[in-house]
């Protein structure tokens, strides 16, 4: 009988792929109870709390890299705090355990638990700064866009591409007033703009299946640890994203140099924020485009789940029903 050998460098990692679905369903269920109620920040601690308890039963000695803060502004989560237990696998780790706050506390779609883990001292230590991003997804020619040209030729570039004229690409972008003039250039090429009031880390994953989501490309300035959740995606489905931290204060450069980041106008490719083999999970809280939000039912509590491994790209959808609803 033919039998199926598994490296034991990658049985872990298959087991986390699972372990880590209950990590994001756990912290979405939490937030998800306050959905609605105009509580950022109580749903926002509920998410963490619930992530955070989660992340310590896991096999694995993690860092979190990208989380909450910095560690004199947040009390759980905040970058550097150790997760797991020592002897575990060695990790690296970044959460947003509730990635659109806003949207969550309005009940509007779009909010999701997110966490990404990848092999210790491969994911960039982004500070908490604006990062200018530009996101494909797979079947382009490598460089097809780039962050640096204007937005108008990224789009007409990436129609050619495409087979189509540029009247049928979709840009997903931020709903900002900083982003006005990209919004025109994306127009005026003759494409239309998805506007999104928040969660960027989403609005990039859904350049990976133009298909489904009506988005071709993702352009405009977000948060950087969202960033970096978002590459840790793509490296998993494919795509492409280039992105640039924007350090335009000494204060923020000084910061960031502390992190390690000696080029402040560097930049990223995805294997320069993502640079080894990864898992990435989102349960969804409210409903979205890509997921469905969490459902209270009498006595089932049902989620949904997006979980990726970058070794394999293969993306599962996990549907969660969970009759124990003490657990959460
Ligand atoms: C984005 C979005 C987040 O922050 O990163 C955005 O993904 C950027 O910051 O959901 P501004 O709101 O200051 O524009 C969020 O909206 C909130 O963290």
């Amino acid at each position: 009988m033919a039998s199926i050998t598994i490296p034991h460098s990658l049985i872990l990692e298959r087991i986390l792929t699972l372990e880590i679905v209950r990590v994001t369903e756990r912290a979405a269920v939490n937030a998800a109870r306050l959905r609605g109620r105009g509580e950022e920040k109580a749903a926002d601690q509920a998410a963490v709390d619930a992530m955070r308890r989660e992340l310590n039963n896991l096999p694995i000695d993690g860092t979190v890299v990208i989380g909450e803060g910095e560690l004199d502004e947040a009390p759980m989560l905040f970058i550097g705090e150790k997760v797991g237990s020592p002897g575990g696998f060695k990790v690296d780790i970044a959460v947003d355990p509730l990635e659109g706050t806003t949207l969550c506390a309005k009940n509007m779609p779009g909010a999701i638990a997110t966490l990404a883990i990848a092999e210790q001292g491969t994911l960039l230590h982004a500070p908490d700064v604006y990062m200018d991003k530009i996101a494909v997804g797979p079947g382009y020619p490598r460089g097809v866009v780039d962050l640096d040209a204007p937005a108008d030729e990224n789009v007409r570039n990436l129609a050619r591409a495409k087979g189509v004229k540029p009247e049928a690409i979709t840009a997903i972008v931020l709903d900002r007033p900083r982003h006005a003039d990209t919004i025109a250039a994306v127009r005026k090429a003759g494409a239309a703009v998805s506007l999104i009031s928040d969660g960027d880390v989403a609005g990039v994953i859904h350049t990976a299946e133009p298909d489904k989501t009506g988005i071709d490309i993702y352009l405009g300035i977000g948060g950087a640890p969202e960033g970096v959740l978002a590459a840790a995606a793509l490296r998993c489905i494919g795509g492409q994203m280039q992105c640039r931290l924007i350090l335009d204060t000494p204060e923020r450069r000084e910061r960031s140099a502390k992190m390690g980041i000696s080029d402040p106008r560097k930049k990223y490719e995805i294997e320069d924020m993502v640079r080894g083999d990864c898992l990435f999970a989102a349960t969804g809280i409210t409903d979205g485009r890509m997921l469905d939000g969490v459902k209270f039912g009498r006595d089932i509590v049902e989620t949904q789940t997006v979980v990726m491994r970058s070794v394999t790209g293969t993306v599962r959808w996990i549907r969660g029903e969970h009759r124990r609803l003490e657990k959460f």
